[in-house]
């Protein structure tokens, strides 16, 4: 895996460290650093994204809470109530379109996916979660998008997290993976169903987000 990607060094030219690639499991790959040199870009995007459509801890269908607030940019955005989970073209808490995924983000995205080996992949969702120290999210599947064939890109910014990736069922045992500023993740075919979750997160200061995590992820909804 490692050799078959070409990370161009140009674009990571200075002083930053390059990129590097790690597979976690089948077809899920970590591109380590990969967004390093845009979290500034991508920061400013997410803050005005918020002041269209702000971030909001919604409730899941059995009555509970999320400790993690989220947001939505793009044609369609993720959100959950008493009525279920559900991709829908405008903000419920609005009732305006999602605000418009930036280039940026879908550049960032279409290029990570073509480093981890996707062609063709052209989001038309990014759901942003905002995780404070205590948030977490339980082992799930992501199941809400039509295509299982096309692969999900997922953008870390800000403290570091503790991911969990287990396999296509709920009792296979999760791996722990930890996933830092800039870090992106690429999961499609084998690894596209998988139970993962983050564990609750731990206090951290991070320059450009203070007690922060957001994470990206960026899918093909329809
Ligand atoms: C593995 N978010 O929003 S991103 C989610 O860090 C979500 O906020 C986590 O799980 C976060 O649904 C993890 C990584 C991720 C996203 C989708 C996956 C991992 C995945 C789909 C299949 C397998
Ligand atoms: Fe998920």
């Amino acid at each position: 895996m490692k050799n078959s990607l070409s990370i161009t060094p140009d674009l990571f030219a200075g002083d930053l460290p390059a990129p590097w690639v790690e597979p976690i499991v089948d077809d899920a790959v970590v591109l380590r650093h990969f967004a390093l040199e845009q979290e500034e870009v991508l920061l400013a995007a997410i803050v005005s994204i918020a002041a269209q459509a702000p971030f909001r801890n919604m409730q899941t269908p059995g009555g509970h809470t999320m400790s993690v607030a989220m947001t939505c940019c793009g044609e369609w955005g993720w959100v959950t109530d008493s009525s279920g989970y559900r991709y829908q073209s405008t903000d419920p808490d609005s009732g305006l379109p999602w605000p418009a995924m930036p280039k940026v983000f879908r550049d960032l995205a279409v290029g990570a996916a073509t480093e981890a080996g996707y062609r063709g992949f052209e989001p038309d969702a990014c759901l942003i979660n905002r995780y404070r120290p205590g948030a977490k999210m339980g082992l799930h599947q992501d199941k809400d998008e039509k295509d299982f064939s096309q692969p999900i890109v997922s953008v870390s910014l800000g403290i570091p997290a503790t991911f969990q990736l287990g396999g296509a069922r709920r009792r296979d045992r999760p791996v722990n993976t930890t996933l830092t500023s800039g870090d992106v993740v690429v999961w499609g075919q084998s690894a596209r169903m998988n139970y993962h979750g983050v564990l609750r997160l731990k206090s951290g200061q991070h320059p450009l987000t203070g007690d922060l995590r957001y994470n990206l992820t960026f899918r093909r909804a329809r």
